[in-house]
């Protein structure tokens, strides 16, 4: 049974707008300012999509190195780099993130309707990161959107070979229109098809929008760890916008630690991805 609980923030993301959630951290100030209170308060590793300088998510690999140099000299946190970007981002550019050489990267296990866009991973491009991460000793993150991709992970491994420090660690994302939903029953479903990996595989969830809350406790009663942020969620509860990123990892601690399954800190968190 897990003891602590992984908290991932997950700040940014690609898809709103700073016109419409101001709050959101867009320039490195605002990302470094809310990773060191987000490790503060009990975040372990932090989730990162970047924006440019009008606030537009962007790749620009000057941009991504500098925002990883920048996070290992103010905070302690293991750094994971989204290798999915935006839904408009081509595949060479995703692939480029690695080269920034992040601590963790994302590693989306195919592709799922994304709302109205489709969030394209063809096999050959999942390889193509599998591979490479492993090459350059970064731990990848399997984005986990709908149950097939547990499928996909299953023969990633036995094809390919364990990730570097052999440790398999997956990110239930729920929630999102056209992946599971984020529920109870679909959590149970996701954990039970972990049946089929590596027996000590580890995994978190976070639920979209108002499948947060839900997907939080589902997570921790299953032994599961939390990923939360405003990649996420930006309504805090009904007409309530979220403050801040601390908000939501300040409630997903108090989760945790009601559940009796603190937050681990950074040390612990590399511990047991193999870092
Ligand atoms: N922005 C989504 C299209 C990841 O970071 O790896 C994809 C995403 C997943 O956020
Ligand atoms: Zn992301």
């Amino acid at each position: 049974m897990t003891t602590g609980t992984l908290i991932t923030v997950a700040p940014t993301g690609a898809e709103s707008a700073k016109t419409e959630v101001p709050a959101l951290p867009v320039t490195l100030d605002e990302l470094l300012l809310t990773a060191k209170e987000c490790e503060a308060l009990g975040a372990s590793i932090i989730h990162v999509h970047i924006r440019d300088d009008d606030a537009r998510p962007t790749l620009d690999p000057g941009r991504l190195r500098a925002t990883v140099a920048a996070l290992r000299e103010s905070t302690d946190l293991i750094v994971q780099l989204s290798t999915g970007g935006a839904v408009t981002d081509p595949e060479a550019d995703r692939l480029a993130v690695l080269d920034a050489a992040p601590d963790m990267a994302s590693c989306t296990m195919g592709t799922v309707n994304f709302g109205d866009d489709v969030f394209l991973n063809r096999w050959e491009f999942i390889v193509g990161l599998h591979t490479r991460m492993q090459e350059r000793g970064i731990v990848p993150e399997y984005e986990i959107f709908d149950l097939g991709h547990l499928t996909a992970l299953r023969r990633l491994l036995d094809k390919y070979g364990l990730p570097h420090g052999g440790h398999v660690h997956v990110d239930f994302v729920m929630g999102v229109p056209g992946g599971m939903p984020g529920t109870t029953a679909a959590l149970v479903a996701a954990q039970q098809m972990l049946r089929d990996l590596p027996e000590d595989t580890t995994f978190s969830a976070t639920g979209i929008g108002r499948s947060s809350i839900p997907v939080m406790l589902a997570s921790l009663s299953a032994g599961g760890h939390l990923r939360v942020g405003m990649e996420d969620t930006v309504t805090y509860a009904k007409g309530r916008p979220v403050e801040s990123n601390m908000q939501l990892v300040a409630r997903a601690v108090g989760f945790a630690q009601l559940a009796q399954r603190p937050p681990l800190n950074t040390t612990q968190a590399r511990e047991l991805l193999g870092l």
